[in-house]
């Protein structure tokens, strides 16, 4: 039986509701690490723990907290051993992932990186509408970021070729010109909708990989979903993919034989009623069976 390795990264900081922090204790709490042993084994690596640290104004909201959280996701990363193993790391908001990224990335600088959203998450601090990081991280990831000293330590970049986006349908202006000039492989849910999840997925990792050589890592923000199918999570856009999109997903990089690791974030526990939050957590938990499902054995 393939084994996963559960990473918990209370990490909020990259926006403003702290309940993104709450994800990890509140799957542990309603037994998912039980449910997920029925196909895989699961270690659980714990909770890491994040300090505010002093700030000034700049155009990161939280620079200096965020910057230090991400290394030290990086480093917690790079001193994992996941030779055998598959990486869950469980968000937290989706600035972890420059983090969760750059360690993978020292491991293996040829990992493709699959970023299903509904945004771009490649703003450049100066052209963010918000200042929050998580509109971010894939600025800092592809090089595009700027220049800023609290950063300095971030020198495993992806190269652009290496990146899928799928899912996204609200990309500000700077984040157009990117994925254009970059020439970043890119599907939006109405394509994924009209082709078909498995059949854009493969034709990208062909086009991408044609020897199939390369690790993958899925970089699954669940605002990617439509609000019907996903609704505890911070920033809803609608006409978002559906739960057999995500199963699909889940199946194809999982039957590659070349997933190695996950970043599951924005889901947050405190955001809508009672029945969105089951219906929210049923999703988690059939897109994760699905996808451990398909693991080889
Ligand atoms: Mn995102």
């Amino acid at each position: 039986m393939q084994k996963v390795k559960w990473l918990g990264v209370p990490f909020h900081y990259g926006q403003s509701n702290k309940g993104v922090a709450a994800a990890s204790l509140f799957f542990r709490g309603i037994g998912l690490i039980q449910e997920l042993e029925k196909v895989v084994r699961v270690e659980d690596l714990g909770d890491m723990s994040f300090t505010l640290m002093s700030e000034k104004d700049t155009s990161i909201r939280f620079e200096q907290t965020v910057a230090f959280g991400c290394e030290t996701i990086s480093s917690t990363i790079q001193k994992l051993d996941l030779t055998n193993d598959l990486l869950l790391v469980v968000g937290g908001d989706h600035g972890l992932s420059l983090g969760s990224i750059h360690g993978l990335l020292s491991k293996n600088p040829e990992t493709i990186v699959v970023w299903v959203d509904a945004h771009g998450d490649m703003n450049p601090p100066s052209a963010s509408p918000t200042g929050n990081f998580h509109g971010m991280p894939l600025a800092f990831l592809l090089n595009q970021a700027g220049q800023h000293k609290s950063f300095s330590w971030v020198k495993n970049h992806l190269r652009p070729e290496k990146l899928i986006l799928l899912g996204p349908r609200s990309l500000d202006p700077e984040e157009q010109r990117l994925i254009r000039e970059l020439n970043i492989t890119y599907h939006s849910t109405d394509e994924i909708h009209e082709h078909g999840m498995a059949n854009l997925l493969k034709a990208a990792l062909k086009k991408i990989d044609p020897k199939g050589t390369s690790p993958l890592h899925l970089s699954f923000d669940v605002d990617a979903c439509d609000p019907e199918t996903m609704p505890s999570t911070g920033t809803l856009v609608s006409r978002g993919l559906d739960a057999q999109d995500m199963l699909s997903l889940g199946q194809e990089l999982a039957q590659t034989g070349r997933l190695r690791s996950i970043d599951l974030v924005e889901f947050n526990p405190f955001i809508g009623s009672a029945d969105d939050l089951k219906i929210s957590l049923q999703g988690v938990q059939d897109f994760l069976l699905k996808t451990f499902n398909h693991l080889p054995r």
